[in-house]
């Protein structure tokens, strides 16, 4: 096989360890930025499943570390530089630690973290990990006293209430998300085909009152009509899932599932939350590296995550 040339070659780009080449910040006591990434391993896994995402992060810091030279160029999903002139920058704050056998250390790791930057005022963005990662993070956002809407996108609805005996893991995220006091509505989008629900899970989320578009409607009516459901001022907090993105974008998760939303669609629902309300946090889950084709999903998931960033630095400049 011939040498593929690299694109990095051009852009001028230089070897990196954090995300698009942002300032690392190890204390968060001196946390002074618009958002931050932050690494999670996983939080609670199933029987001997593992930390089956643990690489994502890095592996989402390399896919997008051949632009970091050119952070300041015009970004047209977002139609201006990432960071706007007069805007606070993102940072990175690496990963957090993994304990393989206490999960509820994972968890109190997690919950601690978002905690502490939500209290510096900058906007978390959790890149997991499975999908018991948000669970923490959502737990974390009581302590501001406010109330949330959570703007999920995921091919699953995540309501069981247990699986293999444990409540607290990747398929039961939004049931343990309505049991939580500060959280007030759940829009989740994207669902297809089989998944972890039963019929009586999606009663229960429907019964509880959450707004469930399947990723069919997404492609049908289009974005608008989810977006106008968001309360006007309300704060967000996106719960994505990698596997809400089509396969064909994203083929780097547990289950494939065709039918999934588009690279614009994702990013519309994103802007489209912060024109109605303001983000407070985010978490990016379910990549998974080694299912990964030629790291397309780690491109895609990476831009989704920087334009994130950029809507993110442009609602704190409002
Ligand atoms: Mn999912």
């Amino acid at each position: 096989m011939t040498k593929k040339p690299n694109i990095e070659s051009i852009l001028g780009a230089t070897e990196s360890k954090t995300f698009l080449g942002l300032k690392a910040c190890n204390d968060l006591d001196m946390l002074n930025a618009s958002s931050i990434f932050i690494g999670a391993t996983g939080a609670t896994p199933y029987g001997n499943m593992g930390p089956f995402c643990q690489n994502a992060p890095d592996t989402i810091r390399k896919a997008i570390s051949y632009m970091t030279n050119n952070i300041d160029r015009y970004n047209f999903d977002i139609g201006g530089p990432i960071f706007p002139e007069g805007s606070k920058p993102a940072v990175d704050y690496g990963n957090l630690p993994f304990n393989e056998t206490n999960f509820s250390e994972n968890r109190s790791v997690i919950r601690a973290t978002v905690a502490k930057v939500l209290k510096a005022g900058a906007v978390p963005i959790v890149v997991g990990g499975d999908d018991s990662v948000p669970i923490p993070m959502l737990d974390a956002l009581a302590d501001t006293g406010k109330d949330y809407t959570i703007l999920q996108i995921d091919a699953h609805i995540d309501w069981r209430h247990s699986h293999m005996n444990e409540k607290l893991g990747l398929s039961s995220n939004m049931r343990r998300a309505s049991e939580m006091p500060h959280i007030q509505k759940i829009i989740q989008v994207g669902a297809r085909g089989i998944g972890s629900a039963h019929s009586n899970d999606v009663q229960d989320a429907q019964e509880w009152g959450a707004e469930i578009i399947p990723a069919e409607d997404v492609h049908l009516y289009g974005i608008t009509p989810i977006i106008e459901r968001i309360t006007l001022g309300t704060n967000i907090i996106i719960c994505f899932d990698a596997d809400g993105l089509d396969p064909s974008i994203v083929p780097g998760v547990l289950a494939r599932s065709p039918g999934g939303l588009t690279y614009f669609q994702a990013i519309g629902l994103i802007k489209g939350a912060a024109s109605k309300g303001t983000i407070a946090a985010t978490n990016f889950t379910e990549f998974l590296p080694d299912s990964d084709v030629d790291d397309l999903g780690a491109l895609t998931v990476s831009r989704v995550i920087a334009a994130t960033m950029g809507v993110i630095a442009r609602q704190n400049n409002k």
